[in-house]
């Protein structure tokens, strides 16, 4: 009996054995590349790394008016109305409230502000633990909107952030080497 679950167990360790090692070699990344919504010139690229127990954000976004525009992932991976809406509301498949993304309620979009200088710039790096890269609340396939305004965390459900000046669908990032 226990030789032949001995048996089993080093079977199954053959079999899963080299997809475990892949799985620990390759972390799972994934880019947005932000394009201008109708009427505006906000482009950059936001990109996305699976780490241990968290997943590391980093963007770096051009054209925006000084100062906090609200960044969120959105439910739709679609991009295609002139201002942004095909993208429909914030990603929630946990349905709660919106919310500042170290806030215990919080949508699974709810990725807080981007902050630009007096140049339009912005540069944004957040370890963030409730985005996820796999599974069913997996943010690929999903996109990412950058607002013309500052969002407020509090109103529902999306923060009052304004017109959605840039828009990026999330895809899988093969190039992580
Ligand atoms: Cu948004
Ligand atoms: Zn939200």
């Amino acid at each position: 009996m226990i030789q032949k679950t001995l048996k089993a167990v080093v079977l199954v360790a053959m079999v899963l054995g080299p997809a475990v090692v892949m799985a620990d070699t390759t972390p799972i990344t994934a880019v947005a590349e932000l394009s201008p919504t109708k009427g505006n010139t906000v482009h950059g690229e936001v990109k996305f790394i699976q780490k241990d127990g968290y997943v590391l954000i980093k963007a770096h976004v051009e054209g925006l008016t000084p100062g906090k525009h609200g960044f969120h992932i959105h439910e739709a991976g679609d991009c295609s109305a002139p201002d942004g809406s095909s993208a429909k509301g914030h990603f929630n498949p946990t349905h709660k409230d919106h919310g500042a993304p170290d806030a215990q309620d919080r949508h699974e979009g709810d990725l807080g502000n981007l902050n630009a200088d007096a140049n339009g710039v912005a540069n944004y790096m957040r370890h963030d633990k409730v985005v996820q890269l796999s599974g069913d609340n997996t943010i690929i396939g999903r996109s990412v909107i950058v607002h013309g305004g500052k969002d407020d965390y509090k109103t529902q459900p999306t923060g009052n952030s304004g017109a959605r000046v840039a828009c990026g669908v999330v895809q899988q990032w093969h190039d992580n080497k």
